[in-house]
């Protein structure tokens, strides 16, 4: 097998004056159009209004490929094309040799009649995304609604193209055309492998024996003969096969003894193991793991639960929701997966979901999960939208779901197939669905039952296929919003409705696949986006870069619910972030305290496509707000937790929880100490105490005064020091009323700079009264502290360390907020 990638010396072509603009892949035509000084930057100020043009015409992406005589003599001369985006019509050398019009799927088309020796010329010839949507959306037999934001462009459900680019409610509308994967020559003999995948089945668990099973599909013009050989950790299987032209499927089976097993983060390590499919013409390479994985969905006394169980261990799945992290796909970069997947894991986390609204990821993506131990929740690619169910629709789609399951399926994080995002709460949100639920509602089922579920239950029939998120269970099509007895729940009532925090205890998910709370990204980031005199809540540039509708006056509104009000822009754009990070601690330590009833949390959402105010943790460029360094803490393995208010509750008492998600119960001391906001300890209960194995565990009851100028001069904060020196102690506090209601004082902290001998940089903090939600930040620049967003207490220093920076520029920049210290 001979291969040519292409990635170098490509041009785009404007058509409208033939303009011509160099670049190299992956490319998109903004950010093409960007570096060539063409556009301004999309993201600065309202930018993104002024380039709404480029998605509205058509482009060319052309490149020169020189092949010699001995190249076209192979029989299987073929382009292969992945992640276009998406209507094109390829030529070589002026011959069409295939079209584009699915993003999500990979081409193979022959060229062997339109190849020749020396130079020759491919030209991708892109239409607008923006009028072939239209033109779809012109000719539809009856509407087929979605979602609108306030940039937005209409039909972004009728194409096959990362439906986000059309605007969200916390993302630009840039109808980007391009070419974001692979373009590839390739010669090759007889047969070319055109997938991989496999099955792993312990079969003697005393003796750790698995059976591996691969399937391998080729593909040929002609007949002949070729020699299959499957390998993996020792061991191979080889046999004689005899190709036919067209498509062929070849099983092989081997036996691996006691191979390692892979674990989720938190739970075990990650080995990985090579399997090596080789034909006599062609090869394919993968990183496979060997675990079990069941989401068992069976009726309990409750409904029915959710739980991931991986190796017969039940995991409390923790993690977030992913979208695309650009929303300009040059942008898509490895070391910016590998840096936000990394962030994940560090805070603890053990699962992301990959939302409906974005794309099925690079294979470098799931290869980090594999790595990370990160378990994956894959939604196919549909949204907060009706879809059509034409026949041609749905073939497309069909065959964007094979190949996806094909290309996905050997990675060991890989968990759940779901169908999509909202698609079945969407039947009541348009009024047409609302007046022809019948009519949609069969659209759906075509759609999703009778294209997506079946490639999964044919393709990967092992791993679990789960209709939407939210949804009640398979062949529940209710809308099932609200309901905690059984399936994933989407709970927004806190952030969409206005409700207090304390809503969150109105329900125990048995999973909840997403809630969030806004923040606005930090200051430096907003001041990269606007100009000096709009630095401003409310300038039109800082509204622009807020694509929920009321989402800057709910924020607004919040801050005034719970603090006492703000005095200028930087104190707004704080105090969002810690709310922010209020909020999501709120849901995420009531709900593991409810473990196995609820037995997972992925709030929404984990990171940002572009500079915005939004449900994010990280914001776009990878800094971490409150939000993340706060679910380090409430996301770590052990944790002890202290509620009141919730149904569990009684008026006047609050509880302590031990959280603990190992295996092995963990004993130490717990401290509860009631402080004033002096940092007089006022009482102090001691006791020793176990967090028990895989569950929440009632600690102690704590009754509390009910009157108000009590609970507004005292707070909680509670210790627990393992008996095992090597696992840190964990620590938590609580206010009794909102901290506006609360006789907070402004603290004097200061810190003394250190290099530790093995270079680090290390802060240590002191504070003369108790202080809260103090935030180190330095500004300008990509500084990651070991902690961040805690509570301080005076005779109780802490150490942070603090990455990629010299202790001088700490000096300069570092700036340290808390509350009522503006
Ligand atoms: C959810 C998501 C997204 C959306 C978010 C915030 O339901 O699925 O579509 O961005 O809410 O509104």
């Amino acid at each position: 097998m001979r291969t040519f990638e292409l990635e170098h010396n490509w041009k785009l072509v404007r058509t409208t004056d033939q303009s011509e603009y160099s670049c190299r892949l992956p490319a998109d035509t903004l950010s093409v159009l960007h570096s060539s000084g063409v556009v301004p930057d999309p993201y600065y100020a309202d930018n993104e209004l002024l380039v709404q043009w480029v998605g509205e015409e058509d482009w060319i992406f052309s490149t020169e490929v020189e092949l010699d005589e001995d190249f076209l003599q192979h029989s299987l001369l073929f382009l292969e094309l992945h992640r276009i985006d998406t209507f094109s019509d390829v030529y070589l050398n002026n011959y069409k040799i295939g079209t584009t019009d699915n993003m999500f799927v990979r081409y193979r088309f022959d060229i062997s009649h339109a190849a020749r020796a020396g130079n020759n010329h491919l030209e991708l010839r892109f239409s607008s995304p923006v009028r072939t949507a239209l033109q779809r959306k012109q000719q539809l037999p009856y509407p087929v609604p979605h979602q609108n934001y306030p940039v937005q462009a209409q039909g972004r459900n009728l194409i096959r193209k990362v439906q986000c680019h059309a605007g969200w409610d916390w993302g630009p509308c840039l109808m980007v055309s391009g070419i974001y994967e692979t373009v590839r020559v390739t010669a090759s003999e007889l047969e070319r492998i055109e997938a991989v995948h496999h099955h792993v089945e312990c079969i003697n668990g005393t003796e750790n024996t698995w059976r591996l099973q691969v399937t391998t599909e080729l593909f040929a013009h002609e007949s002949g003969h070729s020699t299959l050989r499957v390998e993996c950790a020792g061991t191979l299987s080889e046999q004689e096969i005899e190709i036919n032209p067209g498509r062929l499927q070849v099983t092989s089976e081997l036996v691996v003894k006691d191979p390692q097993l892979w674990w989720p983060s938190g739970y075990g390590e990650q080995p990985l193991y090579e399997l090596q499919v080789t034909s006599s013409h062609d090869a394919v390479r993968q990183k496979i793991g060997f675990r079990t994985v069941e989401v068992l969905t069976e009726p309990d006394e409750r409904g029915i639960g959710m739980v991931f169980r991986v190796n017969d261990r039940d995991i409390f799945a923790k993690g977030a929701n992913w979208i695309p992290p650009d929303a300009l796909p040059s942008g898509h970069t490895a070391e910016k997966y590998e840096d936000l997947l990394e962030s994940a894991r560090q805070a603890h986390m053990n699962m992301i979901r990959v939302w409906g609204g974005g794309q099925y990821e690079y294979d470098f993506f799931y290869e980090i999960c594999d790595q990370k131990g990160l378990l994956v929740w894959q939604d196919f690619m549909f949204a907060c939208a009706m879809y059509p169910s034409s026949s041609d629709f749905l073939a497309n789609v069909r065959g964007e779901a094979e190949f996806q399951i094909k290309r996905l399926k050997h990675h060991p994080s890989l968990v759940l197939w779901c169908g999509n995002n909202e698609d079945i709460g969407a039947l009541t949100w348009f009024e047409e669905s609302r007046n022809n639920r019948d009519r949609y509602i069969i659209d759906y089922d075509r759609l999703n039952e009778g294209v997506l579920a079946q490639a999964v239950k044919t393709i990967d029939p092992h791993r679990k296929w789960w209709s939407s998120s939210p949804s009640a269970g398979e062949g529940d099509y209710s809308d099932c919003w609200h309901d905690d007895s059984k399936g994933d729940m989407h709970y927004w009532s806190v952030w969409h409705e206005g409700q207090p925090f304390e809503a969150y205890y109105s329900v125990t998910p048995r999973l909840c696949s997403e809630f969030g709370f806004q923040s606005f990204p930090s200051v430096s980031s907003i001041k990269g986006y606007t100009p000096q005199d709009q630095l401003n809540i409310t300038s039109p540039v800082v509204e622009h870069h807020q694509k929920n509708d009321r989402g800057n006056s709910i924020i607004i509104s919040t801050i005034s619910r719970y603090f006492r009000f703000p005095s200028g822009f930087e104190e707004i754009v704080y105090l969002s972030r810690i709310q922010q990070a209020m909020a999501i601690k709120t849901a995420v330590e009531y709900w593991r305290s409810r473990r196995p009833l609820c037995m997972g949390t992925l709030y929404w959402q984990l990171n940002d496509n572009w500079p915005v105010a939004s449900w994010s943790s990280i914001e776009y460029g990878g800094a971490w707000k409150p939000l993340h360094y706060s679910a380090k803490r409430f996301y770590a393995p052990l944790h002890v937790v202290l509620l009141k208010d919730a149904p569990e509750t009684p008026d006047g008492q609050v509880d302590v929880y031990g959280i603990n998600d190992s295996g092995q119960a963990v004993a130490g001391e717990l401290e509860v100490n009631l402080f004033t906001f002096n940092g007089e300890m006022v009482q102090q209960q001691i006791q020793d105490t176990s967090l028990a194995s895989e569950s929440s565990t009632l600690l102690t009851s704590l009754s509390v005064s009910g009157d108000e100028t009590f609970r507004s001069q005292h707070f909680y904060f509670v210790r627990f020091s393992p008996a095992d020196p090597k696992i840190d102690a964990l620590e938590n506090d609580l206010l009794l009323l909102r901290p506006k209601r609360c006789s907070i004082k402004p603290a004097k902290i200061s810190f003394r700079i250190q290099t530790t001998r093995a270079g680090d940089v290390t802060l240590e903090l002191h504070t003369d009264v108790p202080a809260f939600h103090v935030v180190l930040e330095c500004a300008g620049s990509p500084v990651r502290f070991s902690g961040n967003d805690f509570t301080l207490l005076p005779n109780r220093p802490k150490t942070v360390t603090v990455s990629a920076l010299k202790p001088e520029d700490i000096e300069e920049n570092l700036r340290i907020h808390s509350l009522r210290n503006f």
